[in-house]
């Protein structure tokens, strides 16, 4: 299903559903009523052939056989496509980069002293990255080392001339050849962004295929630069995650206790926060005020952060944001960057929770802003939770639903090695030798967000049974790990009951769950890691594109997501992105990202709108790696690979093709 006209059709999560026939009954609108209410999305803006880069514009398209083939300037649907799509990629990678740099910005300073509160937890990790760095480890400081490869990570944004350390230092050789052969590794993260900038500026790059290389080598400044430094430097400050039970779902928020909810991407603020909840002034005050303690749970990424680090529970997922405010029981909603809608402000008044906006990047006209300095970040910290504190007597009436669920979280590349292998023999090997048996089918990667266009939650729980029926490990990040926590998938117990028999005896034989969440969107970059340990393992040929693998996005909503999308094709995954980008006004531009990047980078895009076909599309991949790695026949899951149906030549649902029929209402209702 792609647009809905329903309310009862936003979300299979009943939490959610009692929320949003609240907020109906009040004559409340949500993001589902606002999706709604949008209608039928201008086709020619859905299908990528409105261009209004320049002021002669801006220019559409026609997606009819008369009509306008061209912009003013001569730019055609291809051209117009592929760089709106390549700015997409650029802002994504923005946003995971910036995120990145003020990671390793506050690490220096909690180096030098500079960051209150602060102090470097993750040693183990610091010392293994010096020692991959070539930083000098003997009879050093560890602030000294902190601070050179500090120093050096900070470069790698900057960087003006030579590639970027991680895809070389990290990824097999065969693949950093094709990179190279390619022209594909950054320069710079920062320098590739600006390149997108310049390229996609009116009257410069008018080849889609150029257009799209330049997209991808801008994302792999992400997923292996931005990402890749954020989770590292994270993982070195904040100290490496481990295997952690936790909650999920609005029924964590407790009535007896002050709630604050921590919303947004950057752990920075929130581990402070978390920190200061526990302050013994914080919790006699609460006392005080009638409280029975202080709760700091999540959403959105920020959630993952706290709960992979601190065991916080998590609130909820993207879509969860507006409804966590209708409990009544959020004393403050705290939030910095990234995927926080403004609309939280227009319940907050109603509900009681103050809003407060932290980042000088990230303002919402109504919202308290009370500005996050390193410096002061406990002062700060504190003096949030004091307000949390202060606003719990003014509740209004609460009403919390009684959903949640048990979750581990926690998993790294390197506590999943420690869990396969044992304490004494951290190896991947019998994760490959799963693989090469026939008892696993492979690994897929489920990330991203929810979206309107989507009913909450439903594609990803689709998506991951059927993986997982089919002997499929499933791994993943952000709101989509926190969809299938929802549904008690990221629980051990999970693998009698939806995992087929290969997988079930593998997680039943080492303890894990047949889901393993990796953490917030940033960590995408742990499951590069690991599947570059997979390849270094041997057996599984010798290029990131010869491994039975895929990745989905399959409610995906943001640029961020597109920018992740790039670097795992760009490193030779197969991916199923839904909805569709805004790409199928081009036919040629549709045709390179979902068949012609297969020969050029070993990974590919699928636009499948149906969950469980794009699983099977995904298995379909895998099977295909397997027969060219000469794998021993699945033993217990049927193959997808019928010799008599080839794969679906760019594989783009018939739904994803026919978003908004040209004609339709859009663009002031004006037919194209
Ligand atoms: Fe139109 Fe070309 Fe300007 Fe785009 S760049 S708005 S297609 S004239
Ligand atoms: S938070 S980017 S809605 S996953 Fe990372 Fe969720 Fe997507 Fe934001």
């Amino acid at each position: 299903m792609t647009d809905k006209s329903a309310k009862t059709a936003a979300s299979i999560d009943p939490a959610a559903l009692a929320m949003i026939e609240k907020l109906a009954a009040q004559g409340v609108e949500t993001a589902f009523d606002r999706h709604v209410e949008q209608g039928t999305r201008c086709p020619f803006g859905d299908k990528g052939v409105c261009c209004r880069i320049c002021d002669m514009g801006p220019c559409r398209i026609s997606l009819k056989e008369k009509g306008a083939k061209r912009g003013i300037c001569g730019a055609t649907a291809s051209t117009i496509a592929a760089r709106q799509l390549i700015r997409q990629v650029a802002a994504g990678v923005a946003a995971h980069s910036d995120h990145g740099h003020d990671i390793v910005k506050t690490l220096k300073l909690a180096a030098k002293g500079d960051a209150q509160g602060y102090t470097i937890k993750g040693v183990d990790r610091l010392m293994a990255l010096a020692k991959e760095w070539g930083v000098k480890t003997d009879q050093r400081e560890v602030k000294e080392i902190a601070l050179e490869l500090a120093d050096l990570a900070l470069g790698q944004f900057n960087q003006q001339e030579g590639e970027i350390r991680y895809p070389a230092m990290r990824a097999p050789e065969a693949t950093v050849k094709n990179w190279r052969r390619l022209g594909l590794i950054p320069v710079g993260v920062e320098h590739e962004i600006v390149e997108t900038l310049h390229r996609t500026h009116e009257g410069v790059d008018a080849d889609y295929m150029n257009l799209i290389m330049h997209g991808l080598r801008t994302s792999l400044g992400d997923g292996w630069g931005g990402a890749m430094l954020a989770t590292d430097f994270g993982d070195i400050l904040f100290g490496s995650p481990m295997p952690v039970r936790s909650q999920v779902n609005l029924g964590v928020l407790k009535e007896d206790h002050v709630n604050i909810v921590v919303h947004g991407h950057e752990p920075t603020l929130s581990e402070m926060v978390v920190a200061a909840s526990r302050d013994a002034e914080m919790l006699a005050l609460a006392k005080q005020k009638g409280a029975q303690g202080i709760l700091v749970g999540g959403i959105c990424c920020t959630a993952n952060e706290i709960l992979m680090r601190q065991g916080a529970p998590v609130v909820g997922n993207f879509l969860h944001q507006e409804l966590a405010l209708a409990t009544g029981a959020v004393d403050v909603m705290l939030v910095d960057v990234q995927c926080i809608m403004p609309a939280v402000i227009e319940h907050a008044a109603r509900f009681h929770t103050k809003v407060i906006t932290t980042s000088k990047k990230a303002k919402i006209p109504g919202a308290t802003h009370v500005q996050f300095d390193e410096e002061h970040a406990y002062d700060i910290a504190k003096s949030i939770v004091r307000t949390a504190v202060e606003n719990y007597p003014n509740r209004k009436g609460q009403d919390i639903p009684p959903n949640k669920t048990d979750l581990v979280a926690g998993f790294t590349v390197q506590n999943t090695f420690w869990h396969l292998g044992g304490r004494y023999r951290s190896t991947f090997r019998p994760l490959n030798d799963g693989i090469i048996s026939g008892r696993l089918r492979g690994v897929a990667a489920v990330i991203g967000c929810n979206n309107v266009r989507k009913v909450q939650d439903d594609s990803h729980l689709k998506m991951v049974k059927e993986l997982l029926k089919n002997d499929v490990l499933v791994v993943m990040t952000g709101c989509a790990a926190t969809a299938c926590a929802k549904y008690g998938l990221l629980q051990p117990e999970a693998a009698a009951e939806y995992a087929g028999q290969g997988l079930r005896e593998i997680c039943e034989a080492v303890g894990l769950p047949p889901v393993l969440h990796l953490g917030s969107c940033v960590d995408n970059s742990r499951i590069l890691v690991a599947l570059c340990e997979m390849s270094r393992e041997g057996g599984l040929g010798d290029k990131l594109s010869d491994l039975p693998i895929a990745g989905a996005a399959p409610e995906a909503m943001c640029e961020k997501a597109i920018a992740i999308g790039f670097y795992c094709v760009a490193s030779g995954a197969y991916v199923n992105y839904s909805p569709a980008m805004k790409v199928l006004g081009s036919p040629e531009l549709t045709q390179l990202l979902t068949e012609g990047l297969e020969d050029i980078v070993g990974g590919k895009f699928s636009f499948e709108e149906d969950p469980v076909k794009a699983a099977q599309l995904m298995m379909r991949h895998m099977d295909k790696k397997r027969k060219a790695l000469k794998l021993r026949p699945l033993m217990y899951a049927k193959s997808f690979l019928d010799e008599e149906s080839p794969e679906p030549a760019a594989a783009v649902s018939t739904a994803a093709a026919q978003i908004s029929e040209p004609g339709k209402k859009g663009c002031g209702g004006v037919r194209p």
